[in-house]
């Protein structure tokens, strides 16, 4: 017995509780000290049934992931181990899952003969996030005790189901009403009392007569465009196809041999690094955690264009009051209606009943009155990216809060201590930097000025739970974190077409390396127009590289703003779009003009370019101090920016594929583009440290 796992009686019942907070994830110490106790059930003949249940407030989080990369995580038992040895219990073994039971936790539960949930459990094989499968018997048990699409849904998808979800298909035998513990004793006596047998799952077969044809194959077309890149999720779907062909001892031994294919896997690293980055995200160096939060009840958005618009839903889908402040009535009721048009293709989709759509909008109320914020806990400035129109907006909202509402701006790009000094509280105020469209995407940068005070972040990082964010704490600098990982990004992508690559070209480096989206249709959809503005702004820091984007200055001046007037980089016709003849003649033009000699330029240098400059900001940033771990970095630019998750960010990326190999590249192109490299291609001291001591980015 160990101290992670408890042992006790009741009557002829041995009950094994898991208790090892805060997860109680399944480490070498807790499955050594659950065998044991497992054992001495077993071997007491005054026990005559097993409960499997856990304290605290759910019941399993699965493998101690830490331990990936260990041996530990083989040293026996392993989890795949003690899984086989619960299936042949030889007495009525039955798991009472409260809350959650996930990953190794659920195996566990399918190991045993019975299951017992509370109303509130949650049911799930989330390994596929990890870059894994479930490799303790999932694969081969799930399908068995439920069915083949259940499995393969929840097993590629990694999303749980609940308790009735969970009664309905067999996963579990009985939902407890009331206390779980309770109900299970009593589960557990009346199956003594009828002579229950112990079950294996080896006597089950998966029924495979009501598949249809190509069953497998029309599944894996379903989910090509979401797992696009992903190595697990087609491991995930041939180790239950395995289960649907193979013996239960073969198809554990296919899950085994597909479960180790992933584990030691660049995705699979890169996948556990924004699982801890994410956790590791929520604590800010220098401010204590257990700092009492403000409450917020009542938000406030000014300005209900499209990002306070989509701002305002996050907090209506939370059940939190909104008010959306306008200057003008019609800009006001635009808004709404925008906002009342997102949630009506919410509802035609499915995802929303009628009733929740108006739920959500009799939450939102609008208002031309800036009186009719002074009793926001919080409010977030969503207006015009202009320090004067900013600064007219705080030295109002300063007017007319209470003291302790908290004061925020949804800025990308203007200085956070500048817009604080507008008001007589810089300490209520804070950066929340939400990406668009903001309903949407998961990202939260929080942006913490000189003097935010630590109740604000604090209440910042729960409000972005509440709503559902990943949030980032970042400091203050040009474009924060993103933005500024954006810029030498962009660049490189707007210079390699003055130097000869097209377009097409460079946006299909980038897709194939993984990204959602281009850099070039990526400007296209955000607005030529928009990017001009931040450069208009920021002319005395790129002014001295008369190349810097020029070509979308030139569009810009051409009124080709992108898709919203169907030319840009590209020609657009609805949602197609095409190569534009006279986008390259343009290039041609300015490179003509700049005296750049054109050339073919290979997809490695458009790859490195692009990526190599974005890694190298990173480090630039984290040598700041803007970012504090390089998993920040990582969160920012998979959750905003579409870096794919199966690479784990760029700063990641560069530990992957080592840092020597970056900086090498870096001074490759410092040489070898002239004065242009002279200029941009100066590796980060942090780069050139990291390689003197052979560090890497993450610790
Ligand atoms: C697996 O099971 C493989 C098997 O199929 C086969 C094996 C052979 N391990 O998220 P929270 C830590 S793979 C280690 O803030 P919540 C977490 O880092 C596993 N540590 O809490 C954090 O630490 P810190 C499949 C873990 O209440 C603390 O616990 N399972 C694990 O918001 C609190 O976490 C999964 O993928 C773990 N498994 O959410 C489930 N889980 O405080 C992963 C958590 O130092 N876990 N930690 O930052 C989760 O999804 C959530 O943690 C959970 C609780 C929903 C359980």
């Amino acid at each position: 017995m160990t101290n992670t796992v408890r042992y006790r009686t009741r009557g002829r019942i041995a009950i094994i509780s898991l208790d090892n907070p805060p997860v109680n994830a399944l480490g070498f110490q807790t499955r050594a000290g659950l065998r044991n106790c497992y054992r001495q059930a077993l071997a007491d003949e005054t026990v005559d049934a097993i409960l499997l249940t856990s304290e605290g407030r759910l019941f399993c989080g699965g493998a101690d992931i830490a331990e990936f990369g260990t041996d530990l995580t083989w040293r026996d038992p392993a989890l795949p181990q003690l899984c086989d040895e619960l299936e042949d219990s030889g007495k009525p073994l039955i798991a009472a899952i409260g809350g959650m039971a996930l990953g190794g936790g659920l195996e566990l539960a399918l190991a045993c003969d019975y299951r017992i949930c509370d109303a509130s459990a949650r049911l799930g094989l989330p390994e596929v996030h990890l870059g894994l499968l479930p490799g303790a018997g999932g694969t081969q048990r799930l399908p068995r005790l439920a069915n083949v699409g259940l499995a393969l849904d929840m097993i590629t998808s990694g999303q749980p189901i609940g308790a009735t979800e969970a009664a309905s298909s067999g996963l579990v035998d009985r939902v407890a009403e009331g206390d779980l513990l309770a109900a299970a004793l009593a589960f557990a006596q009346e199956l003594l009392d009828s002579d229950a047998p112990v079950r294996s799952c080896a006597d089950l077969t998966v029924d495979m007569g009501q598949l249809p044809e190509r069953y497998f194959n029309d599944f894996r077309a379903g989910i090509a465009r979401k797992t696009r890149g992903y190595f697990a999720p087609e491991c995930c779907i041939q180790a239950i196809e395995a289960a649907c062909e193979l013996p239960l001892a073969q198809g554990l031994e296919k899950e085994r041999e597909l479960f180790n294919a992933c584990l030691d896997t660049p995705q699979a690293r890169a996948q556990q690094h924004l699982f801890f980055a994410e956790r590791a995200a929520n604590r800010v160096p220098g401010v204590d955690p257990k700092t009492p939060a403000r409450s917020i009840r009542q938000v406030a958005i000014v300005g209900a264009g499209t990002m306070g618009g989509g701002i305002a839903m996050n907090f209506a889908n939370a059940g939190i009051p909104v008010k959306l402040l306008e200057l003008k009535e019609d800009a006001l009721a635009r808004g709404l209606a925008q906002i009342r048009g997102n949630y009506e293709i919410s509802a035609a989709r499915g995802r929303l009943t009628e009733r929740q759509v108006q739920e959500r909008m009799t939450l939102l109320q609008g208002t031309l009155d800036y009186d009719d914020l002074a009793d926001a806990d919080l409010v977030i400035e969503a207006v015009f990216e202009s320090l004067e129109v900013k600064r007219a907006v705080f030295e109002k909202l300063d007017q007319v809060c209470k003291p302790g509402a908290i004061l925020a701006s949804n800025t990308s790009t203007l200085d956070l201590d500048r817009i604080a000094s507008f008001t007589r509280r810089p300490g209520d105020v804070i950066g929340l930097h939400f990406f668009s469209p903001a309903n949407v995407m998961r990202l939260l940068e929080i942006v913490r000025g000189r003097q935010t005070a630590d109740d604000v972040i604090v209440t910042a990082l729960n409000v972005a739970r509440t709503i559902r964010k990943v949030p980032v704490v970042v400091g203050v600098c040009f474009g924060f974190v993103g933005n500024r990982m954006l810029e030498p990004y962009a660049r490189e992508a707007h210079r390699l077409l003055l130097e000869g690559a097209t377009p097409a070209q460079i946006d299909r480096v980038l897709t194939d390396f993984g990204l959602a989206m281009g850099p070039l249709s990526m400007y296209d959809l955000a607005g030529i127009d928009v990017g001009f503005m931040v450069r208009e702004s920021r002319r005395d820091a790129i002014g001295h590289d008369p190349s810097y984007n020029l070509i979308a200055d030139r569009l810009y001046a051409l009124g080709r703003y992108g898709q919203k007037t169907g030319r840009g980089f590209y020609i657009y016709e609805g949602r197609d779009k095409r190569e534009d003849p006279e986008l390259l003649a343009l290039a041609q033009t300015i490179a003509g003009e700049l005296g750049i000699e054109r050339r073919e330029i290979s997809d490695r240098e458009v790859l490195e370019r692009c990526i190599y400059m974005l890694i190298n900001e990173g480090a630039q940033i984290l040598d700041e101090g803007i970012a504090c771990r390089s998993g920040d970095c990582d969160l920012v630019w998979v959750n905003g920016y579409g870096f794919p998750a199966w690479r784990g960010g760029p700063l990641q990326y560069a530990d992957e594929i080592g840092l020597e190999p970056v900086l090498e590249a870096i001074r490759h192109y410092r040489e070898s583009l002239g004065s242009y490299g002279e200029m941009w291609f100066r590796p980060s001291p942090l780069l050139e440290r990291l390689v003197a001591e052979g560090k890497r980015f993450s610790c």
